[in-house]
This record gives C-alpha cells, sequence and structure tokens, in this order.
C-alpha cells in the first residue's frame, strides 16, 4: 500500500503552474530572443539551468532565439596566446590575430558549449554565426576597432526556417561583410539587438549580471518607456556599463521589438521568472 500525504510545497507548485496559464497563453508562438552573456553564464549547473528554460520555453510554443557572448572567455584565450586586448567604449579593438581567436572562441567553444547543454535537456538546438546563410552583415564599425563590425542588413529568414522546423537558433556574435566576405567581431548585445530587430521580437531578454536598471537611489526600476530612459541617461543616473544595454533597447524597440527587459542571469530560472509570473524580473523597457 502505499500513502500519500498533502505537502504544502506541492500545493504551490501546482498553484504556480495554473497562475503560469495567462503567461502560456500570450507567450505562444511568441518570438523570445535571449542575449546570454559571458558574464551571466556562470558553472555547467548554472548552464544545465539556462537550458533547462529554454527547453521549457520551446516546449510551451515559444520560439526562443538564443544570442550568447563570451567576452571572459575571449579574454582567457588572448591571455593563454599571449595577445594584448583592450577595449574602447566597450568594444573589443580587434586585429587579425584577434578576429581569429574570437572566431575560435565564440563559434567553437560558447556556441557548442550551449547547443550540446540544449541537445542534453532533450531539446533540439543548431549553431550559427552572423555569417551562416549572410544572417548578420556588417560594415566595419570604426576605423580606430578594426575588425568590429556594426550590423547593417540582416536576414533572418534562416532563424524563420529553424523555428518552423522546431529547433532553437544559438547564434554566435560574429558578422559577415556583404557578399559574404569577411569576418567582424560584434559586441553581443548589440548582435542580439539586431537579430530581435529583423525578427519583430516580442521580447528580447539580457541577461547581465546586475538586477536592472536603477533610479537615483539604488531602486530597481520595473517598468520604463524609452522617454525616461534618454532621461535618466541625461541624467546620469543610467551610466558605465548599462549604456550599451540600454542603447541596445532603445533601437531595438525604434526597429520593432515590443518589450526588452534587462534581468539578473543569476537568479535562478531567470527566463521564466520573467516571462510567465506576475512578478516578472529586472527592467521592462517598452514605449
Ligand atoms: C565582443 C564579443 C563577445 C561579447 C568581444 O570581443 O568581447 C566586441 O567587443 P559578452 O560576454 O556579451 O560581453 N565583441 C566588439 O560581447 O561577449
Amino acid at each position: 500500500m502505499r500513502q500519500r500525504s498533502m505537502n504544502t510545497d506541492w500545493i504551490a507548485t501546482a498553484r504556480t503552474l495554473s497562475e503560469a496559464l495567462p503567461y502560456l497563453q500570450r507567450y505562444t508562438g511568441a518570438i523570445v530572443v535571449v542575449k546570454f552573456g559571458g558574464n551571466a553564464m556562470g558553472d555547467d549547473a548554472a548552464m544545465a539551468e539556462f537550458a533547462r528554460d529554454i527547453v521549457l520555453m520551446r516546449q510551451v510554443g515559444v520560439n526562443p532565439v538564443v544570442v550568447h557572448g563570451g567576452g571572459p572567455m575571449i579574454n582567457d584565450m588572448l591571455k593563454r596566446l599571449d595577445i594584448k586586448s583592450e577595449f574602447v567604449r566597450g568594444k573589443r579593438v580587434t586585429d587579425k590575430a584577434t578576429i581569429e581567436v574570437v572566431e575560435m572562441v565564440l563559434s567553437g567553444a560558447v556556441n557548442s558549449r550551449i547547443v550540446q547543454a540544449i541537445m542534453e535537456q532533450d531539446g533540439r538546438a543548431v549553431g550559427v554565426s552572423g555569417k551562416d546563410d549572410e544572417l548578420m552583415v556588417c560594415e566595419q564599425d570604426d576605423p580606430e576597432l578594426g575588425f568590429v563590425g556594426r550590423p547593417v542588413q540582416m536576414n533572418p529568414q534562416v532563424l524563420h526556417d529553424m523555428f518552423a522546423a522546431g529547433i532553437i537558433p544559438v547564434v554566435a556574435p560574429i558578422g559577415t561583410g556583404p557578399d559574404g566576405r569577411g569576418t567582424y567581431n560584434v559586441n553581443g548585445d548589440t548582435a542580439a539587438g539586431a537579430i530581435a530587430g529583423a525578427l519583430k521580437a516580442d521580447r528580447l531578454l539580457l541577461l547581465t549580471d546586475v538586477s536592472g536598471v536603477k533610479d537615483s537611489e539604488g531602486r530597481v526600476v520595473t517598468e520604463l518607456t524609452p522617454e525616461d530612459v534618454v532621461r535618466m541617461t541625461d541624467d546620469g543616473v543610467i551610466s558605465g556599463g548599462m549604456i550599451p544595454k540600454t542603447e541596445t533597447a532603445l533601437k531595438a524597440i525604434q526597429d520593432g521589438v515590443r518589450g526588452v527587459v534587462i534581468i539578473d542571469g543569476r537568479v535562478p530560472n531567470a527566463c521564466l521568472l520573467e516571462l510567465f509570473t506576475e512578478h516578472g524580473s529586472g527592467s521592462l523597457i517598452r514605449a
């Protein structure tokens, strides 16, 4: 004979699932681009948990796209190879030797690690870079930065084809030039914004290692408009490393993304908390 006692944790779990219904309905068929930065990646357990959330999204009818970074991993490899590296206005100065390492680390190591983590959760993932099918065509951003690209033409058909096939795209932020020539290093946030814009995504989730946009008293602002962002930047309340994120958000919204959320990727199940609960998390920017 088996007996069952009612445990309040199980009841709470069932209630959470039940309360998720309106959110699940809202996001069915939605395109959600998730920027997974190198600083948010953490250890294997954190990677597995992230992958599980992405597979769950796909399972409930969302079309997730993972766009990753890998700045810290590029730094490690450049160090091992004794190649010096510096950043100008948040972008890595990228010479010929550096672009080779950037592509090797992003497409070769980081991208395949994420693809594998998704496969381990029984999802279907395929890794691409912005070079594949000319997904992200770039121009040189600034001669001072070398092979750093600014996306000028996006061809997202390959991503739509992957959605239709039930495949989760995992995109490395490497671009190509016109006619598929050349290789460009693209900042991960910039790439995620450009891809979200090209897809007119419902949500762009920027996973970071801060809890969101903070006001002058240091409290996280849960919802703000593009006008609020401009005002807070002029007032110096939004500053430093947050500026590239908010700039990406404003551009993505201009391009037709419905909402951009800056969230702390270190919080367990950050993506699920944002999409499928009434609490949300981080800062939602939308018009
Ligand atoms: C970045 C690409 C990787 C990236 C770099 O070389 O580090 C530029 O700076 P995170 O982890 O998202 O910072 N590219 C042009 O953006 O990684």
